[in-house]
Order: structure tokens, then sequence, then C-alpha cells
């Protein structure tokens, strides 16, 4: 399953790799998606101006994970994190424009949904389940280097080098 980009967003793709515009990977997780929220998670990134470069439904093969979770493929939680990761679809995107990576951090809120801020995605729509694992609905990358590494992963057509 595809959305493919609107016409008026190719643009982006120039400008994103000619400028040297801050870039942040996003992703909505399996359970954002399973519960509906795409629209209202999107709406979040739209409202403080930020820009889509690419935007696409697809599922999360083990080797993506993997290289994307390089960080934390050895462990305890990466084998329930693969698990929930790869339960059902998930909506990857580019998001565009300068300090990307800690404002998409800061609206995506603390880790466990537990102890995220009312006001963030995770803090809003998140909570413990009971079952002792951690859904938190996003991933946003921690750095602007973390993020070119990440975009090159899902969007290998928009790396950068
Ligand atoms: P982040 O998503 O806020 O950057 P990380 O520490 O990078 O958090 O962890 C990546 C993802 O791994 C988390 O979003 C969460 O889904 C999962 N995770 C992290 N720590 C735990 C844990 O202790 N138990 C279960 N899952 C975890
Ligand atoms: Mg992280």
């Amino acid at each position: 399953m595809t959305l493919s980009l609107a016409p008026g967003l190719r643009r982006y793709g120039t400008v994103g790799r000619m400028a040297n515009v801050e870039r942040t990977l996003v992703l909505v997780k399996p359970d954002g998606v399973e519960r509906g929220l795409i629209g209202r998670i999107l709406t979040r990134i739209e409202e403080r101006g930020f820009a889509f470069q690419a935007l696409e439904l697809r599922e999360a093969t083990r080797d993506v994970l993997d290289a994307h979770y390089a960080e934390h493929t050895a462990k305890p939680f990466y084998p329930g994190l693969v698990e929930y990761m790869t339960s059902g679809p998930v909506v990857a995107i580019v998001v565009m424009g300068a300090q990307a990576v800690s404002s998409f951090r800061s609206v995506a809120g603390a880790t466990d949904p537990v102890k995220a801020a009312p006001g963030t995605i995770r803090g809003d729509f998140g909570r413990d389940w009971g079952d002792g694992e951690i859904r938190n609905l996003v991933h946003g990358s921690d750095s602007p280097e973390n993020a070119e590494r990440e975009i090159a992963i899902w969007f290998p057509g928009l790396a950068r080098h």
C-alpha cells in the first residue's frame, strides 16, 4: 500500500537535496495506524508548519528495523520491539524544516507514554495497556545525523550522500 506524493510535494524532493534544510524521520507506529490516529498525528506536524518530503504507508521488514534500531538490537526489549513494529503497517515520513529533529521530539514526548507530558502525542494518545509492552505511537530521529542515517534506510532515493 502506498500513498504516493501529491504533485505539489515533489518540489520538496529537490529542496531537500539541494538546500541543507534539517530533516527528521518520523514513523507512525502500528498502534497509531491501527487506532486511526494517522491524521491527528500528521496534523500536529502540519500545525507547526513543517513540510513533508515523503509519506508512505508500508510494512517494516526485519532488515529495515535492524538497521534503523542498530543501537538497540542487543537489548532485551528488542525482540518485543520487532514484534510490535511488524504487527501492522507503519507510516514513514520525512519531515523538513529548521530544527525539525528537536521540534518533533518535543511534540512526541517521553518514550514511556505514562511519563509523557499532556499535550504531546505520546502523552495524549498513549497509556500503559497492562501487558508490559511499551506502545508509544511514533518514532522521531534523535539527532540530525541519525535522521539522515534513518532517511537513507527508509527512503534510499532521498539520501543526501
Ligand atoms: P525513543 O523512541 O523515545 O527515541 P528509544 O530509547 O530510542 O526511545 O527506544 C526506541 C524504541 O524502543 C522506543 O520508542 C520503544 O518503542 C522501544 N523501547 C525502548 N525502551 C523500551 C523498554 O524498556 N521496553 C520496551 N520497549 C522499549
Ligand atoms: Mg530513539
